[in-house]
């Protein structure tokens, strides 16, 4: 029997419609768009770490721009298309990058986020079999338009969840408000893609760290540990127990949870207080049975290292390949090539589970199209 070709699915992987974009250049405060004199392309500035360069360049015209230039590659579909075909990429699920809609007033947000999804609908539509989409909540609107959008893109052809950050209606993941929202994608047979934005306090990286550090302990840092607080947070308050068909699929292999999962285990059995409350009991699912039943994890950790982590704890049935394009462009080679980011993350494939293997074909494309319907057009 002739071996199976691999399909090549990329789960984790946003963009920013242009109308999203027109938002962003309207704004004065972060999540922004501006053009500095000190560089010709226009600058996203996104992250609370990067105000103090913000600051500093709207202040001297000679000061390092902030944030990241906004290419072609944020915002073109054609751009995407191009990349995928560049990395062989077969299929892709887009998503709206960070921060969503969570900056959004509770007036706007419902309207703004219907016509987010519709769009990524239509970007879809044009590629019909090669594009698939997480779609964006409102999270800042009333529950019912919360709701009401939850109808909206369960109706929509190509949507397979839904991309959720770990602020949910402000007070985190853990918040009871959200689990009508919890239940009401469950029963969509909607995923939720979890994906940080927020990452740590500034305090934390130290006075150096905006001048000399860039990004790096931010985005190295700080995202994976938010996505992994917010998911310990999930578990302790039960609702993975509450909601049992919630499907998951964290950023980034799950921050560091799988790394981490035995002394959250420790640390719950060994808490005097949620023993005696009867929260660290025997026939208790543990953090380790939520990671194999409820969590998926995208392959986007740049070694094998992380990858094995993540295998053993979740499974290799559970991983799916992801480059986050537009992120991480190649700073030195032309960005219309391939990019270091993709290969390093298809390395850390085959090299934690063997060149053309089955669970490197899982990984790579076949656990996607499971898991996300992704031959059903
Ligand atoms: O480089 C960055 O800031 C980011 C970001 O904001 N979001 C993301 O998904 N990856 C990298």
């Amino acid at each position: 029997m002739a071996a199976s070709k691999m399909r090549v699915v990329d789960i984790h992987t946003h963009m920013y419609p242009p109308s999203y974009i027109k938002i962003l250049e309207s704004r004065t405060t972060i999540p922004l768009v501006r053009t500095f004199p000190q560089t010709p392309e226009p600058r996203l500035i996104l992250l609370e770490a990067e105000l103090k360069a913000l600051e500093e360049a709207t202040n001297d015209p000679t000061a390092k721009p902030p944030g990241r230039p906004l290419t072609s590659h944020f915002a073109s579909l054609a751009q995407k298309i191009h990349f995928m075909d560049t990395h062989g990429i077969d299929i892709s699920v887009i998503s709206l990058a960070n921060p969503w809609l969570d900056f959004l007033s509770a007036s706007e947000s419902g309207k703004i986020g219907e016509s987010v999804n519709q769009e990524f609908s239509r970007m879809c539509s044009e590629h019909p079999g090669r594009l698939f989409f997480f779609a964006t909540l409102p999270l800042t609107a009333p529950l019912e338009t919360v709701l009401a959008a939850i109808s909206h893109v369960q109706s929509l052809q190509y949507c397979r969840g839904i991309i959720l950050g770990t602020s949910g209606l402000g007070k985190g993941l853990d918040d009871p408000a959200l689990l009508p929202i919890f239940e009401a994608l469950a029963a969509a047979n909607l995923a939720i893609f979890l994906h940080p934005h927020y990452g740590l306090p500034n305090e934390v990286w130290g006075p150096r760290a905006s001048a000399e550090y860039g990004h790096v302990l931010p985005l190295a840092l700080g995202f994976p540990m938010e996505t992994t607080i917010a998911v310990a947070r999930m578990y302790l308050s039960g609702v993975f127990d509450k909601v049992r068909d919630l499907r998951m699929i964290l950023a980034h292999s799950g921050g560091t949870l799988p790394f981490l999962a035995g002394r959250i285990e420790s640390c719950i059995m060994h808490d005097g207080q949620l023993v005696r409350e009867g929260k660290a009991g025997k026939g208790r699912r543990t953090i380790w049975d939520v990671l194999k039943e409820q969590i998926y994890l995208d392959a986007v950790i740049y070694s094998e290292v992380g990858l094995k982590a993540a295998i053993d704890a979740s499974g290799a049935d559970r991983l799916m390949f992801g480059t986050d394009h537009p992120f991480f462009p190649p700073l030195e080679t032309d960005e219309q090539g391939e990019w270091e980011s993709v290969s390093l993350n298809a390395d850390a494939v085959t090299k934690a589970v063997g060149e053309g293997s089955g669970e490197a074909k899982a990984i790579m494309g076949g656990n996607a199209i499971r898991i996300l319907r992704l031959d059903q057009n």
